[in-house]
């Protein structure tokens, strides 16, 4: 050892392929060399000891003068800022925009003038509920924000994956927030909706019955972003040259179709991997497969929005696809991950408000609201009105004004006047024409009213067209959703007028729901604020199982590997899988791999109890007949099929695993055709084909649902 008075005395040593130094304390130093920079202070100072702190003697007191251990400490003391309030967990990625078609006959926005046109993007995909550490599974919303950074300044679409929202107007924002986020004495439960709080207030709100149908039903627990559609919700103006204005809804389809998974596999998926859907999004764009979506608009004009049976200010309400149909006019592409997830998913500060010459807002008293919100907010959290200046959030294009000073200004303004008209001929000036003006619009009620139109009244027509476009699977999902999440309710009286609610949405559900919690009796109706429900007709396009991928392209096989494994068939199903553009990971009792029949080492990525069925779209099981009995020992290897089989998977398995499958309950009276048996390398094709439909889901009549 080396004396124990001198610091520099360091001796050299060698683990495995790393030569660093050894301390007295024997402490690891790493020191620079021509590849690696100096260590230094934030104020650039080189450090020779980043290991230990200044004392008096080895083992004497620390010192107020260690300069390097109060500059890291203090940074560090202040690492974290306020997450945001509501989607506080989200991931973003870079990405461009190009249109498809010119539609400056529509808008003069700039991503949209021309054919090609590329605009520069960034987009953050988020919950709602859950604080910035909790599972990306949770039953809820998920945020779309995209920031698209035109050559007219940033336009900001801070969507939903889901088209409605659950009030009215933004004066009811905090209140639906408080009620859905934990409850406030005891700080639990976290990212979920199944608890008191949340059902009461709902309960009291039937303005939100419609958005209730979106979140119990699939889409509130999709498979990965990549899989979910976008809405911007509200309804916006487009505004072309000669300032005439057309309405439009915008919606992003993704390229990949839609998919979810199903509630049991969430739950287990919120265990096995909680950042499963940040996982997927980085891992999708590392490996080149870039996640696309493509933008459209339902366009219509004041004389549709005058007859159309709903109020198209009102948030709660769509405009179905097959009323209005969506014109697809360019394509949403992410292609690079972020290189800081502080610096650039964190700091990102999404605002509605920040739109383009030829985008206007309209009355939505949603919209208006989120208006203010979005500023203020960014404030709040990011500390200071520079926080336009951070990288992400910088405009692409050049950007000129007189606003300056305040914390952590980045910009130093040049020149003697910073105000403007002024003489000395310098600085910005208005640009009347291309600038942004806002339409003239007149307000067709000019007396100043707290109140909430009466065309904003039917809470339930739009909620019974949403249930009645489901597939029978989908309807399952839905009441077994509610009836979950009321089951955590501890108040029987939120549970009762929950269902007297339901009643007015649809009877069937309702009945299901009802029976679902053990009501003796069934509740009277809901008063409801229009009385007469409209009987729309369904609506296909807001089924995710008849919208979804047609391919097994973007998806995930996962392969249980055991020793012994049939090499043909490994190799025959990798190949099949590759063709279709899925990627395969594979399963092992060991992480160092398995061992094929022809001698080969396959590596895994996940060992047998870190990689659960859950994690994969469709599973196969390949091991060596002399491996059967001890995996029939192990859980995880049995809740890996067996899960796999209640999740209404396919599965496909080598005749040597016959016998696994039956002791994990999937015996031969229980193989469906999604159950696959590969007697030949040619069938792994045939496989991977059939796991092109999502799942098997016939198996949803013969097991309770999940
Ligand atoms: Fe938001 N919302 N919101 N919201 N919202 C925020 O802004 C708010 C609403 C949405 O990835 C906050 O920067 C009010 C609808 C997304 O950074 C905050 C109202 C829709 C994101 C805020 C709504 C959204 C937010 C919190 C009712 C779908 C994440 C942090 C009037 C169209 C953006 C922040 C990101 C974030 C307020 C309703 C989507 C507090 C007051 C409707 C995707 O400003």
């Amino acid at each position: 050892m080396p004396s124990t008075t001198d610091p520099q005395a360091r001796e050299t040593v060698t683990i495995h392929d790393q030569t660093l130094e050894r301390g007295p304390g024997g402490e690891l130093h790493q020191t620079a060399g021509a590849d690696t920079p100096a260590l230094t202070t934030s104020h650039g100072m080189p450090v020779a000891d980043d290991q230990s702190s200044l004392k008096i003697g080895p083992r004497g007191p620390t010192l107020l003068e260690d300069v390097h251990l109060r500059d890291k400490i203090f940074h560090f003391d202040h690492e974290r800022i306020p997450e945001r309030v509501v989607h506080a967990r989200g991931m973003g990625a870079h990405g461009f925009f190009e249109a498809y078609e010119s539609l400056a006959d529509i808008t003069m926005a700039d991503p949209f003038q021309e054919a090609g046109r590329r605009t520069e993007a960034f987009v953050r995909f988020s919950t709602v509920a859950g604080n910035k550490g909790s599972s990306d599974l949770a039953r809820d919303v998920r945020g779309f924000a995209v920031k698209l950074y035109t050559r007219a300044g940033n336009w900001d679409l801070i969507g939903n994956n889901i088209p409605v929202f659950f009030i009215q107007d933004a004066i009811k924002f905090p209140d639906l927030i408080h009620a859905a986020k934990q409850e406030p004495d005891r700080g639990f439960p976290q990212a979920q909706t199944a608890h008191d709080n949340f059902w009461d207030f709902i309960s009291l709100t039937p303005e939100s019955l419609h958005m209730i149908m979106w979140i119990m039903s699939d889409r509130a627990i999709p498979r990965s972003f990549r899989f979910m559609e976008g809405f911007g919700v509200h309804t916006f103006r487009l505004v072309n040259a000669d300032g005439k204005s057309t309405f439009v809804k915008f919606h992003w389809k993704p390229k990949l179709g839609m998919q979810s998974v199903v509630w049991n596999e969430a739950l287990k998926i919120s265990g096995a991997d909680p950042d499963f859907h940040r996982r997927d999004l980085w891992d999708a764009i590392q490996s080149g497969d870039f996640p696309e979506w493509e933008l459209g608009m339902q366009l219509f004009d004041e004389s549709f929005a005058e007859a159309f049976d709903f109020d198209v200010l009102d948030a709660t309400k769509i405009i179905p696809e097959e009323v209005v149909p969506v014109r697809r006019v360019g394509r949403l592409v992410l292609d690079r991950v972020v290189d800081n997830f502080f610096a650039e998913t964190e700091q990102v500060a999404f605002c509605t408000q920040n739109i383009v010459p030829g985008i206007d807002f309209t009355n939505d008293p949603l919209l208006q609201g989120r208006n203010f919100s979005y500023l203020d907010t960014q404030l709040k959290r990011l500390g200071s009105p520079n926080f336009t200046e951070i990288p992400v959030n910088r405009p692409r294009c050049p950007m000129h004004n007189f606003q300056q000073d305040g914390h952590m200004r980045m910009a130093v303004n040049k020149g003697r006047a910073n105000y403007q008209p002024n003489s000395w001929g310098e600085g910005p000036r208005e640009t009347p024409k291309a600038g942004f003006s806002s339409l003239p619009v007149a307000e067709t009620e000019p007396t100043r009213l707290r109140i909430r139109p009466e065309s904003f009244a039917d809470h339930y027509s739009q909620a019974r067209q949403f249930f009645i476009s489901q597939t029978p699977e989908e309807q399952i999902h839905m009441a077994s959703a509610l009836t979950f999440e009321l089951s955590k309710v501890e108040r029987a009286d939120i549970r009762v007028r929950m269902v007297a609610h339901l009643l007015n949405v649809h009877e069937d559900l309702a009945e299901r729901v009802a029976k679902g919690l053990g009501l003796k009796s069934i509740p009277d109706p809901a008063p409801a604020a229009k009385p007469t429900r409209m009987d729309l007709q369904a609506s296909p396009a807001l089924s995710i199982i008849l919208n979804g991928p047609g391919s097994f392209k973007g998806r995930k096989l996962g392969v249980l590997l055991a020793d012994g494994a049939d090499a043909a068939l490994f190799n025959a199903l990798t190949r099949a899988a590759g063709a279709e553009g899925a990627m395969v990971e594979v399963v092992a009792p060991e992480i160092g791999g398995a061992t094929l029949d022809d001698g080969t080492l396959v590596p895994a990525k996940q060992k047998t109890d870190g990689g659960p069925s859950v994690l994969y779209d469709a599973v196969a099981v390949l091991v060596g007949a002399d491996m059967v009995k001890s995996l029939a020992r192990d859980p995880s290897v049995l809740d890996f099929i067996g899960d796999a089989f209640a999740h209404r998977k396919f599965l496909a398995y080598a005749p040597a695993a016959d016998g696994l499958l039956a002791a994990a309950g999937v015996d031969k009276a229980k193989r469906d055709d999604g159950i696959v048996a590969l007697s030949a390398a040619a069938d792994a094709d045939d496989f991977i084909a059939t796991c092109r439909k999502l799942r098997f889901w016939p198996r949803e009549q013969s097991i309770k649902p999940v």
